[in-house]
């Protein structure tokens, strides 16, 4: 019994990864008060990651209201969030530790 439910973690945990790894992926950067693209599209109905990275020398973070995600990162850190929404929309995102450092996010 405890083998055959280890077993079914182990699949269940590689589902997971192979699904996280299909996912279209988007990279932004932000650089001690600048962040880029400012622009990024992505298509209606498809679960999608955004991976951050802090190539800056302060820390960061990520951060979008409408999307109700935000993600401190320190000098050097790359990490990501998994975007669900499904519906057309335009998300403004942020580095809240910069708020001048904006972009859009259009989902269409
Ligand atoms: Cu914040």
């Amino acid at each position: 019994m405890a083998r055959s439910g280890a077993l079914a973690a182990v699949l269940l945990l590689s589902a997971v990864g192979a699904r996280a790894a299909d996912m279209p992926v988007f990279k932004i950067t932000i650089r001690d008060g600048t962040i880029s693209p400012t622009r990024i599209e992505a298509p209606a109905g498809t679960r999608f990651k955004l991976e951050i990275t802090n190539a800056g020398k302060s820390p960061a973070e990520f951060e979008s209201i409408s999307l109700r995600k935000e993600k401190v990162l320190g000098p050097g850190v790359t990490s990501f969030v998994v975007v669900n929404p499904t519906s057309p929309a335009q998300h403004v995102y942020f580095d809240d530790f910069h708020p001048q450092a904006k972009g859009v996010l259009v989902i269409k």
